[in-house]
C-alpha cells in the first residue's frame, strides 16, 4: 500500500473514529471498527491507555487488517514502538509524547504522523518537524479524556487551521449536532470517540456523522 501522506490524507481524515473500550459496552474493539467503517469512518485510531501491551497488538493485528482490507487508514495513539510493530499506517502523538522529529526519524518517510498541539506555535513547529496532520481539541467540552483541559473552542481551531497547510481535525466532544461547524471552522474532518462508540447503533451514528462531515465539506469547496 502506498503512502498516505499527502493529499490523499485530506479525504482520508473526514471521519476519524478512535477506540475506547470502556465506551464500548462490551464490544470487542474489532466489532466496532468493523461497523465504523461499514457506517463510513475514513480512518481508525488504535488508542490504547491501559492493559498489556501483548493484548494491544493482538486487537491491534485485527483493527490493521479490517483496515487494510477497507483501505482505511489505520493509526496508533501514542506508542511510535506499537505503530512500527503493527506496521500501521500512522503514529498519532502528543506534547508528552516523543517530539514529531524524532518520531519521524524513527519511522521514515510513509508513515504519517499526526500531532496534537496546545498552541498556534507548537501547530507551527510541528508542521516544521514534519508532522502531517494536526488534532485540536478539545473542540468542545468532553468527559471522555479527563486531563483533555478546558474546550478550546472552535476559534482555535480555526486560529490553528489558518496558521498552517496541514490538515486539521477537531476532536472533543463532537456529534452529528455539531461536527458541521468544526468543518466550517476550517477542520477537513473530525474525530471522535464516545458518539461512535458509545452509540447503540454503531453504524448508524457513523453514517450521519460521515454525511454531516461531508455535505459542510461540499460547501467549503
Ligand atoms: N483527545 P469524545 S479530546 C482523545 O483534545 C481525545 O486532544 C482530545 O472523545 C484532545 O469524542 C479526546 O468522546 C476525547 O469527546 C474525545
Amino acid at each position: 500500500m502506498a503512502s498516505w501522506r499527502g493529499m490523499r490524507l485530506r479525504d482520508a481524515l473526514r471521519l476519524y473514529v478512535i477506540t475506547d473500550r470502556a465506551l464500548a459496552r462490551g464490544r470487542s474493539e474489532r466489532e466496532i471498527v468493523h461497523q465504523a467503517i461499514a457506517g463510513g469512518a475514513t480512518a481508525i485510531q488504535l488508542r490504547w491507555k491501559t492493559g498489556p501491551l501483548s493484548e494491544a497488538l493482538r486487537v491491534g493485528r485485527e483493527l490493521r487488517e479490517l483496515c487494510s482490507r477497507e483501505g482505511v487508514l489505520f493509526v496508533v495513539n501514542d506508542r511510535v514502538d506499537l505503530a512500527l510493530a503493527l506496521d500501521a499506517d500512522g503514529v498519532h502523538v502528543g506534547v508528552s509524547d516523543l517530539p514529531v522529529a524524532e518520531t519521524r526519524r524513527l519511522v521514515g518517510d510513509q508513515v504519517v504522523i499526526g500531532f496534537s498541539p496546545e498552541t498556534v506555535e507548537q501547530a507551527r513547529e510541528a508542521e516544521a518537524a514534519g508532522a502531517d496532520y494536526l488534532g485540536v481539541g478539545p473542540v468542545f467540552p468532553t468527559v471522555t479524556k479527563p486531563d483533555a483541559g478546558p474546550a478550546v473552542g472552535l476559534e482555535h481551531v480555526q486560529r490553528i487551521a489558518a496558521a498552517v497547510r496541514i490538515p486539521v481535525v477537531g476532536i472533543g466532544g463532537i456529534t452529528a449536532e455539531n461536527a458541521g461547524a468544526v468543518i466550517r471552522a476550517g477542520a477537513v474532518g473530525v474525530a471522535v470517540i464516545s458518539a461512535v462508540v458509545g452509540a447503540d447503533d454503531v453504524r448508524l451514528a457513523a453514517m450521519q456523522l460521515r454525511s454531516v462531515v461531508d455535505a459542510a465539506r461540499a460547501e467549503q469547496s
